[in-house]
């Protein structure tokens, strides 16, 4: 398949979903640029450097075998066998940002750096580092972070925006205070409603009255277990594409309500409406639509718990093994509404299924490890489907679920080739 470059070293059973995205791509006339977009090219830091004038070290030291999105802004995603780790280290962690890294987290300088909670609170708080590192009890957790639009290549018709296919997702170590604890010391108002989230990232256009991106959570979930004012992630001050040096984490949500360069929390007395909280971001439609339809701008509503959810992180795709031996299969599996109950793999495109045995989460919200042991019986091709199960019995559909116009929340099985020899 000429057409079909960005998968042409390894064995992916993915690109059979590929045509809506290619399709797409070759509508919307990409330029020279868009080339490498989607791209399965090793992460070149120079293209990124020359589009934000700074130099490559600082903008994605330490990457990894990331797989450019977008270098302006910066996005890039990690190949499913590149996530195998429990916690994923800083190198393999995919980067969503929707305006430029700010030079304060490129120069990692927290200097002065204070958190504002203000609004529908009775005591408006302005916080530095020290402050909260003094006034709260300081927790580790392992959190999910994963972007609403994961999956979006998926889509038939394909949807704007970045083409993540599997790799949007990350599951660090991240140490900080509770947002809980946080907003009850401001003492939450009844008229409290959302909470607005800002940080300092500069906005595309350089334009300082415009914001990156400005979203945020129902005041429930909020104060809700597992909300988090981060400044560490895996034991190190928050690197710079991570949201240095503060960031929010609202577990389970989108990762675009876990708003990096954090320095001020706003909480409203109405749904927050900042920017891409409105029109079509991060919003599904209020019911059921036939992929394809335009939805009426009024009819769209805000994406809040992220579906049930599994990755196959090893073997990688394409891996050979013996027929007639067993071989591990495993990933993580995860759910926006907290624990997983039952993952399943399939080596018969969904005919069987073999239950994979399944570790507890570290913490709410943490990624959970499946094990599975498959015996491929003779040789050929074969695929490995993943399905998790969240602890309503909610599972994870065999195709793309729910056509939506930006393509957000695909849960659909994840799928590896395994070629038995
Ligand atoms: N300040 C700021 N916070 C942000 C963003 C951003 O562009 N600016 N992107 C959001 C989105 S859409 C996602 S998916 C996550 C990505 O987090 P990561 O880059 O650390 O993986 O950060 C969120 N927080
Ligand atoms: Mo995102």
């Amino acid at each position: 398949m000429a057409d079909d470059i960005s998968r042409k070293n390894e064995t992916d059973i993915d690109a059979a979903d590929r045509p809506a995205r290619r399709a797409f791509l070759k509508n919307t006339g990409l330029t020279a640029l868009g080339a490498y977009v989607g791209m399965n090219i090793p992460f070149e830091g120079n293209l990124m450097a020359l589009a934000q004038g700074m130099s490559e070290e600082d903008i994605m030291a330490g990457k990894d075998g990331l797989i450019l999105m977008n270098d302006r802004p910066l996005n890039a995603e990690t190949p499913a066998h590149l996530l195998d780790a429990d916690v994923t280290p800083y190198e393999h962690f995919f980067i969503r940002n929707n305006g430029l890294v700010p030079d304060t987290a490129l120069d990692m300088d927290a200097e002065g750096w204070t958190l504002t909670i203000d609004g529908e609170v009775d005591k408006p708080l302005e916080l530095s580092i020290a402050d909260l590192k003094e006034q709260f009890e300081v927790v580790t957790n392992r959190l999910v972070v994963e972007c609403g639009g994961n999956g979006r290549a998926f889509f038939t018709p394909g949807a704007s925006g970045n083409q993540w296919t599997t790799g949007a997702v990350g599951c660090a170590d991240w140490t900080g205070v509770r947002l809980s604890d946080v907003l009850n010391a401001a003492g939450v108002k009844d008229s409290a409603v959302y909470t607005a989230h800002y940080g300092n990232d500069p906005h595309l256009s350089g334009d300082p009255e415009k914001d990156a991106i400005s979203r945020g959570a129902p005041i429930e979930k909020a104060l809700a277990e597992g909300g988090m004012i981060a400044w560490e992630m895996n034991g190190e001050p928050i690197p710079a594409v991570h949201g240095f040096p503060l960031r929010v984490i609202i577990p389970g949500y989108p990762g675009s309500a876990s708003q990096k360069y954090l320095n001020r929390i706003w909480v409203r007395d109405q749904v927050h409406d900042g920017a891409k909280m409105t029109g079509y971001s991060y919003r599904l439609p209020a019911y059921p639509v036939a992929p394809g339809t335009e939805v009426p701008e009024e009819d769209m509503v805000i994406m809040t718990e992220m579906p049930v959810k599994s990755l196959i992180t090893f073997p990688k795709s394409g891996t050979e093994t013996p027929a007639g031996q067993a071989a591990e299969v495993r990933g993580h599996a995860w759910a926006g509404s907290g624990d997983i109950e039952a993952v399943d793999v399939s080596i018969d495109f969904g005919q069987t299924w073999i239950s994979a045995t399944l570790e507890p989460a570290k913490n709410k919200f943490a990624w959970q490890r499946f094990r599975a042991d498959v015996t491929l019986p003779e040789a050929g091709y074969y695929e490995v489907w993943a399905r998790a199960t969240d602890m309503n019995g909610i599972a994870q559909p065999p195709v793309v679920p729910g056509w939506n116009p930006r393509g957000y929340g695909n849960n659909m099985q994840h799928r590896i080739a395994l070629i038995a020899t």
